[in-house]
């Protein structure tokens, strides 16, 4: 029997050491949930990094046998695969240049051959458990070699690849020294997936005009074989959050932390640090709204969540002291004793908390300068089972383009940014409610469930056309 497997950098599970014991945590994430009810089917099977640097062999070996009945295998990277290929060639050069930061990326040969070396690597755990008759769903920037690798081992698999972060345009991703490469990796799949149009769009120039491929209707010709190229948005587990929100737990969380707050009106900031997601320049129209709007003061809470994210990466140590430097400047300026204008948390929560964060706010601020499509908007939107509330959404954001009902501003408009969140805070409650419905209805349809099978539908219907295509 043909079976799946997913393969991404981290498995949906995280592996922790505590006193000496080994913990494995589950993953909350949006993927985690989505791929959950198909992964643990049959012979399925995930394969990743379970998130923890392991030598020993025979540790190994027990990791190895713990995770199977749960449907999971692990690649294990050494300390140097997880510094050169993770923090480095992804995190300091992938993930810069497809955000339009180009000018924080690196460019290090080094990083580099570790990356392709590790691509490698899990192209060797899949093929140890793939049939050629089996299905791969490779995911995401860490992996964009896989897809070539593997064809060239199992050349009768299907294989689709999906990208979580954008694609950037041709004159930025031109930039990368391996740019056809990466491009020749990505085009081992049947095929490749975007969440939005327009990072399809770009991904197909670059590959005309770097490799030499046109494409028709996002159908590509190699030399050899046809392939794919479509955009499928994420969705997100709508039940979860509505249902989640409902529970009196979160309610009554909710109610204590309102009491806490000591404030009328609640704006609510949640991301990973990431200098993608314009937490600064966030924070900067909060001091600005201030400045010009003194009747919300003692009125008004920025309440920021920020999840610390890949802190052994400069440009993150160094947003990190920004992002603390700008709320304490502010908070300085403005707080009263009863009454700080910015709530700030560097940590994260677990969901029923969460929940109630996104239940009690009147606002949500979700202003990335570049994003695949943040999640957290979705979430929100599906925690408000009231129907009151606003969101502010950047257009850089891939959820900006089903979301037109929310603020849309541009992150780099500070003056724009001042005036949406007065907008939304003097927004009548009608007004949010039309809105707030017409999101809920889309994001309730379009979920995690419906982007899962629209993506393997897809893939099943490539393969069929390329079959049709080679006998005609
Ligand atoms: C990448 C792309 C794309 C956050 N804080 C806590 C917590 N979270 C959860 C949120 C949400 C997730 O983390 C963040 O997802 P985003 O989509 O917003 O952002 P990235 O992590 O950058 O994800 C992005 C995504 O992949 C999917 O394709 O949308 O564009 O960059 O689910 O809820 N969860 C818990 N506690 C927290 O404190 N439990």
């Amino acid at each position: 029997m043909a079976k799946l497997i997913i393969v991404s950098n981290r498995l949906p599970v995280k592996l922790q050491e505590k006193e000496g014991e080994l913990e494995y945590k589950t993953s909350e994430g949006g993927l985690a949930t989505g791929l959950g009810s198909i992964y643990k089917q049959g012979d399925n099977l995930w394969i990743g990094w379970p998130g923890l640097v392991v030598e020993d062999a025979k540790v190994q070996q027990r990791i190895r046998e713990g995770l199977r009945p749960e449907s999971m295998q692990p690649v294990f990277l050494t300390e140097s695969e997880v510094k050169e290929f993770y923090e480095g060639f992804s995190n300091e050069t992938l993930w810069p240049t497809f955000h339009y930061f180009s000018q924080y990326a690196v460019y290090n040969q080094q990083l580099w051959e570790t990356y392709v070396e590790v691509n490698q690597k899990y192209c060797d755990a899949v093929v140890e458990q793939a049939g050629p008759e089996d299905t791969i769903w490779v995911h995401d920037y860490q992996l964009l070699l896989l897809p070539s690798m593997l064809r060239a081992k199992l050349p009768n698999s299907t294989i689709g690849f999906f990208q979580h972060i954008p694609f950037p345009s041709y004159e930025v991703f031109r930039l990368l020294p391996w740019r056809k490469e990466l491009l020749e990796g990505m085009l081992g799949s049947d095929l490749v997936g975007f969440h939005t149009y327009d990072d399809m769009r770009h991904f197909l120039s670059s590959v005309n005009r770097l490799v030499g491929y046109g494409s028709m209707h996002g159908w590509i010709n190699t030399n050899s074989r046809s392939l794919l190229v479509d955009s499928f948005p994420m969705g997100i587990d709508y039940e979860k959050y509505s249902k989640t929100a409902d529970l009196d737990e979160v309610k009554k969380r909710e109610q204590i932390y309102r009491g806490n707050l000591n404030a009328e009106k609640v704006i609510l900031s949640i991301d990973r640090l990431d200098y993608s997601k314009g937490i600064a320049q966030r924070l900067k129209a909060f001091e600005l709204f201030l400045q010009k709007y003194p009747e919300f003061h003692e009125k008004v809470t920025l309440l920021m969540l920020v999840v610390p994210s890949r802190d052994a990466v400069e440009k993150y140590k160094e947003l990190k002291e920004e992002v603390d430097e700008l709320v304490g400047r502010i908070n300085g300026s403005y707080s009263r004793i009863s009454w700080n204008p910015i709530q700030y948390f560097y940590r994260s929560y677990p969901l029923e908390t969460l929940s109630a964060f996104y239940r009690m706010a009147d606002v949500a601020l979700v202003t990335p300068m570049r994003d695949g499509m943040n999640l957290v908007c979705k979430e929100y939107v599906a925690s408000k089972s009231d129907k009151k509330g606003v969101l502010i959404l950047s257009e850089m954001a891939g959820a900006s383009k089903e979301l037109s009902d929310a603020l849309i501003i541009n992150p780099n408009d500070i003056n724009q940014m001042v005036q949406a969140l007065y907008t939304a805070l003097t927004m009548p409650e009608e007004e949010q409610i039309a809105h707030m419905t017409t999101m809920q209805e889309s994001l309730q349809r379009y979920n995690i469930h419906h982007w899962v099978s629209m993506f393997m539908d897809r893939l099943s219907y490539v393969k069929i056309k390329q079959m049709s295509l080679a006998t005609s």
